[in-house]
């Protein structure tokens, strides 16, 4: 297509479709995936992003929390888990988590974040708890995003609930949204392989879709660069626009890169630049219905991240504060950065830099 620069003839008719906003085929992501041609594929990926969220890019000021690393799962991916009374193992109390919401609010926060370990011993009663305190720590405007729906799968099980059921309390309790992580690949075969206990790919779509039929908004992720191949990532980012057609209520697509320092699969190298770029951009060309692609700075590191709002994506998450799960798997990006760190970050782009809360309402426009 005239409008792009392609240097891969295998692009052309795919470019054809995004100019003629036609939604992309599997073969389509298999084709955009085998090409090398990364400034043809993050020249169609920005003209999509630009389509949906003009000259923005979005970020946010928020608090995560990990209230606890013990998990009954132990995934090999996984770093941050530890099993109860080992060395390193932690767990905080609802007056030290209610602490930690406090600070987050005082640093002007608009989100609380929260994903945990699957604590073998915390109560049903004990995560409702949770969210209701909370809750009533934080003002109005800040948004409650928690648990993961592996989380709310473990819920089920430990309170005899539906997963419904769990969600339409937590929601009672406070809880506004929830997190995109626990997706990892939706493929049967790596799940089997890496994360065998942790929740089936069908399921956590029903769980997601379940929040959404409750008005509870909610992101997905991808966690790529480990043991997939790229028929399965490109089948995940279907299922996700499938779920999306559906129910409707998924915010951002965020693709994870795999850290593989400390983990059982701590042989594999990790991620390249050129693989998180393309994977960001074809997020954003394969999936037309979730509004936003987020690059998690600190999953990708700063350079890349920055780079990224090239290649499709419209936000960068947020300052975020004490982050475990990807530095103890040996990211080296710090643990939170300051607001006008991120907003220099963006506007050195040429972008606008737009803080936002977690449902992509504007807490303010800077530059204008
Ligand atoms: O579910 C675990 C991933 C996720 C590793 O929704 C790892 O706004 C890389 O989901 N290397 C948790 N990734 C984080 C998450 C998230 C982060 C930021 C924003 C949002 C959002 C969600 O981290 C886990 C898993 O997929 N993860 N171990 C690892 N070694």
């Amino acid at each position: 297509m005239s409008e792009f620069h392609l240097t891969d003839p295998a692009l052309g008719p795919i470019a054809a479709k995004v100019v003629a906003g036609e939604r992309l085929t599997r073969e389509d992501g298999i084709t955009l995936y085998n090409s090398n041609d990364l400034l043809g594929i993050g020249q169609m990926a920005d003209h999509v992003r630009r389509e949906k969220n003009g000259d923005r890019v979005h970020f946010m000021v928020n608090r995560h929390i990990n209230p606890t690393n013990i998990c009954r799962n132990r995934c090999k991916f996984c770093a941050f888990a530890r099993s109860e009374g080992e060395e390193g193992a932690y767990e905080m109390t609802l007056e030290s988590i209610v602490e930690a919401t406090r600070e987050g609010v005082a640093d002007g926060a608009y989100e609380i974040h929260i994903v945990s370990g699957l604590h073998p011993e915390w109560s049903y009663e004990f995560y409702v708890d949770m969210v209701r305190k909370v809750r009533e720590a934080a003002p109005k405007h800040v948004i409650v995003q928690a648990f993961t729906a592996v989380e709310i799968e473990h819920m089920a099980i430990i309170g005899k609930k539906s997963t419904l059921e769990v969600l339409t309390d937590l929601k009672e309790a406070g809880l506004d949204a929830l997190p995109g992580g626990g997706a990892e690949i939706f493929s049967e075969r790596t799940r089997v392989a890496a994360w065998d206990k942790k929740t089936r790919g069908d399921v956590w779509l029903r769980i997601h879709g379940e929040a959404h039929s409750l008005g509870i908004a909610t992101n997905c992720t991808m966690l790529y660069g480990h043991i997939e191949t790229i028929e399965e990532r490109v089948d995940h980012m279907i299922l996700l626009r499938e779920q999306q057609d559906l129910s409707g209520g998924f915010l951002a697509f965020i693709p994870l890169a795999f850290h593989p320092a400390n983990t059982e699969l701590a042989d594999l190298p990790a991620t390249t630049g050129f693989d998180d770029l393309k994977t960001l951009a074809i997020g954003r060309l394969m999936i037309d219905n979730i509004p936003h692609i987020k690059a998690f700075w600190i999953m990708l590191g700063l350079k890349v991240a920055q780079l990224s709002t090239a290649f499709g994506v419209d936000d960068l998450d947020g300052t975020v504060v004490e982050e475990r799960i990807t530095h103890m798997a040996g990211a080296t990006t710090p643990e939170a950065m300051s607001k006008d760190d991120l907003v220099a970050t963006i506007e050195e782009t040429g972008h606008i830099a737009v803080e936002r809360d977690t449902l992509y309402n504007i807490v303010r426009i800077y530059g204008e």
